[in-house]
């Protein structure tokens, strides 16, 4: 099955011949933003066209076992650089995203570079001022499965090299909390079509899911046993990072990836909740199980987004406290039958 893609037809002459393409995904680079851009890189590299990929803001190094992984460029480290690249052009691919504001500081270099842009996402309501082709589904998995359709349309899958398939499989794996949220009877002839192309299994859930370094494994410890607030009678459970917390255990961006989903195991919770304090950002991440829509509440309140059952903001008005105070406040308010039923 072909997802219809806006102005296809446009892209596939565009793409016919060699182009300077740059390929960028969201800030705070998780494994569907760097699956991926790494998918699409090693696909468009093969075909001839001279292809760059820029981050925004920095890494978690624990997807560098991923080939292409160091030829990644970092917006925020290498700010004059980066800027000419976007300038130079021809083709930008946004991927994982649907806002200029969710690549940060350089959106506004995003937005000026005069090349033809291509946006392939799974949010909810995408801003489609700044590009000029769009394939946009929020039922898909993950980006990284748009990206696979879209090789797909291009006529590529059988040209698919090994590196390619393996960046992609990680974004399916990370997505979908190891094939378990979001699949379809067609997610899984994709994850088939991969490993027969050789993609193994085992030993990517063992590179994704069982690599943590002592530090991540003992402040989830820590998080989950110091940090956590179980609220019983609306099935709820929110983690708090204070900046001491960020001090005391040396914390990296990528390092809490993870901690909120690990809320959900607790039977009957519903909502989860993790809420950190960083320099002068307040940033929350939620999940939900069922119909529970984290989305709406992420959006009505605190101005973020996502998905219905993974969304997330950044608060910049309140402070720590102030923020875990309003959530429990529009939680008890205004969700407490849905949450008790
Ligand atoms: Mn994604």
């Amino acid at each position: 099955m072909n997802l219809p893609m806006q102005n296809l037809e446009q892209v596939k002459t565009l793409l016919s011949k060699p182009k300077k393409i740059v390929i960028t995904a969201h800030a705070n680079p998780d494994g569907d933003a760097i699956g991926s851009a790494l998918g699409l890189y090693h696909y468009l590299a093969k075909q001839g066209h001279s292809v760059t990929v820029i981050m925004p803001t920095e890494m978690p190094r624990y997807y560098n076992w991923l080939e292409g992984f160091d030829r990644i460029w970092v917006y925020y480290d290498t700010r004059s650089f980066s800027q000419r690249l976007l300038s130079e052009a021809e083709v930008l691919f946004v991927l994982d995203y649907n806002q200029p504001s969710r690549v940060e500081e350089m959106a506004d270099d995003l937005v000026a570079s005069s090349a033809y842009k291509i946006m392939i996402d799974h949010h909810l309501y995408p801003d489609t001022s700044f590009v000029q082709a769009m394939l946009s589904e929020t039922s898909a998995s993950s980006a990284c499965e748009l990206v696979y359709d879209f090789i797909g349309m291009l006529g590529g899958h059988e040209e698919m090299t090994l590196a390619s398939m393996e960046a992609i499989f990680v974004g399916l794996l990370t997505d979908t909390g190891g094939f378990r949220y979001g699949t379809s009877p067609k997610f899984f002839r994709m994850v088939a079509h991969l490993m027969e192309g050789g993609v193994d299994n085992n030993r990517l859930n063992d590179l994704v899911f069982n690599s943590y370094s002592i530090k991540r494994f003992n402040l989830l410890a820590y998080s989950i046993t110091d940090c956590i607030e179980i609220l019983e009678d609306i099935n709820t459970g929110i983690i708090i990072l204070t900046k001491e917390d960020y001090k005391r255990f040396n914390i990296k961006r990528g390092d809490t990836e993870g901690i909120v989903n690990f809320i959900l195991k607790i039977r009957k919770i519903k909502v989860s909740a993790f809420i950190v304090e960083r320099k002068d950002v307040v940033k929350v991440s939620m999940r939900s199980k069922g119909d529970f829509s984290v989305q709406e509440i992420c959006t009505k309140y605190f101005g973020g987004g996502g998905h219905k059952n993974a969304s997330g903001a950044s608060v910049r008005k309140e402070g720590l406290k102030e923020t875990v105070t309003k959530l429990k406040n529009i939680l008890y308010t205004d969700y407490k039958e849905q949450l008790q039923a």
